[in-house]
């Protein structure tokens, strides 16, 4: 199989806006897929890496990790996919043999999470040039490029009547937060719950919680324009904590809970958020789970109090989905009506105009902008 030739944005350095080049993207070797991506969604991870501010973050790098497209070509020893499959790119894999896979208690997936990490792929190199340079893969995926290269236990096969530029967005947000709530949580019904930061995760945990069938279901965002959307989704309560007097949002939560939520959920990455969400909880078993990424440095605290007297901290990458098992029922779910998609597109660019979906992103009116590759 021969190198194949496709336009990438790519990040060159930190802080810099992604340029549009063309890029030789090398034949998958064994165990490997080369997909020819149609969308992708831009993420704020996407954005928190391109600031340098992720101490994986390594450049020149091709990002994206939110991509939908179609087996190009498969190498040796691959049987889970076929040229021609709809798929969606994985950056949490799932290998079914790994000492996490088999635990039964996590998604994370420990096959080839240190090559990942590194921008490579699981043999220690790249499949990506541009310009006679080496560019790095990021979260496995690379979804920023018309043609990627992934491990097979990167992706997943899903039905073909479901449209990519809907299903593209299950490889990360939507996923991350129902998964979040439905997976990791578990939440109950009858359950209050408190969710802070109404972006496309936080939204996401809000439409879980619904079909959980919870009571309470409290969205709390600095942004009021986030009030109409958090009722779109069918939360309960709104809180915008900079109205609040003499109290603090933790405060507020207890008194709107009856003594505290059972669950709550941080979709901000701020680490004053989170503690505000686990200081929330119920006294005895509300458990805060941790979605937002912090940038490098940044730590969490609270008194040990807060979890001795029951509380529970937790956090969890891509919803707690496995999903090479699981994904495909979530495009059922979406095909089916049952799970909402359609609802977090707000914007759509063409590659050529990924740098302003940046931006887009940046403004308190964008759930999700949906590239066309
Ligand atoms: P987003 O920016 O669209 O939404 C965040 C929301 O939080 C915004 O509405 C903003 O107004 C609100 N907010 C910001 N600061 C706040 C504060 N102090 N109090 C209350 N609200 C506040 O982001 P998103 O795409 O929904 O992603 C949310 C976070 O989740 C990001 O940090 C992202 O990197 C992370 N993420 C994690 C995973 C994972 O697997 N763990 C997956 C996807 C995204
Ligand atoms: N590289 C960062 C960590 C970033 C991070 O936590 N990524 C999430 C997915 S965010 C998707 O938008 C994740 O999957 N984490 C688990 C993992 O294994 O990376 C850092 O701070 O080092
Ligand atoms: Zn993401």
């Amino acid at each position: 199989m021969a190198s194949t030739v496709g336009k990438a944005a790519v990040a060159w350095e930190a802080g810099k806006d992604l340029t549009i080049e063309t890029i030789e993207v090398g034949p998958p070797k064994a165990h490997e897929v080369r997909i020819e991506i149609h969308y992708t969604g831009v993420c704020h991870t996407d954005a928190y890496t391109l600031s340098g501010k992720d101490p994986e973050g390594a450049f020149p790098i091709v990002l994206g990790h939110e991509g939908a497209g179609i087996v190009e070509s498969v190498g040796d020893g691959v049987t889970s996919v076929k040229p021609g499959d709809y798929v969606v790119a994985l950056y949490t894999p799932e290998c079914k043999e790994c000492k996490f896979c088999k635990s039964g208690k996590t998604n994370l997936c420990g096959k080839i999470r240190a090559t990942q990490g590194r921008g490579v792929m699981p043999d220690g190199t790249s499949r990506f040039t541009c310009k006679g340079k080496e560019l790095l893969h990021f979260m496995g995926t690379s979804t920023f490029s018309q043609y990627t290269v992934v491990a097979d236990i990167s992706v997943v096969a899903i039905t073909k009547d479901a449209p990519m530029d809907r299903t593209c967005l299950l490889g990360c947000g939507i996923t991350t937060g129902y998964g979040a709530a439905v997976e990791t949580a578990k939440i109950e019904e009858g359950s209050n719950i408190a969710v802070f930061g109404a972006g496309c995760v936080g939204l996401s945990v809000v439409q879980g919680a619904v079909q959980r069938k919870a009571a309470k279901i409290i969205v709390v965002d600095l942004n009021p324009n986030k009030k109409e959307w958090a009722d779109k989704f069918g939360a309960t309560d709104f809180v915008n904590p900079s109205t609040l007097k003499n109290q603090t949002i933790q405060e507020k939560l207890i008194e709107m809970t009856d003594g505290g939520c059972d669950y709550t959920f941080d979709c901000t990455g701020n680490v004053g958020v989170m503690r505000a969400a686990l200081e929330a909880c119920h006294k005895g078993w509300g458990q805060s789970i941790v979605i937002g990424v912090a940038a490098a440095g940044q730590e969490i605290s609270t008194r040990p109090f807060q979890l001795v007297t029951g509380r529970i901290w937790r956090g969890c990458a891509f919803g707690g989905i496995k999903g090479r098992t699981q994904l495909p029922d979530l495009v059922d779910d979406y095909m089916k009506g049952k799970l909402k998609v359609d609802e977090f597109i707000t914007h759509r660019k063409p590659l050529s105009d990924i740098a302003a979906a940046f931006d887009d992103m940046k403004q308190g009116d964008c759930i999700r902008c949906v590239v066309d590759m």
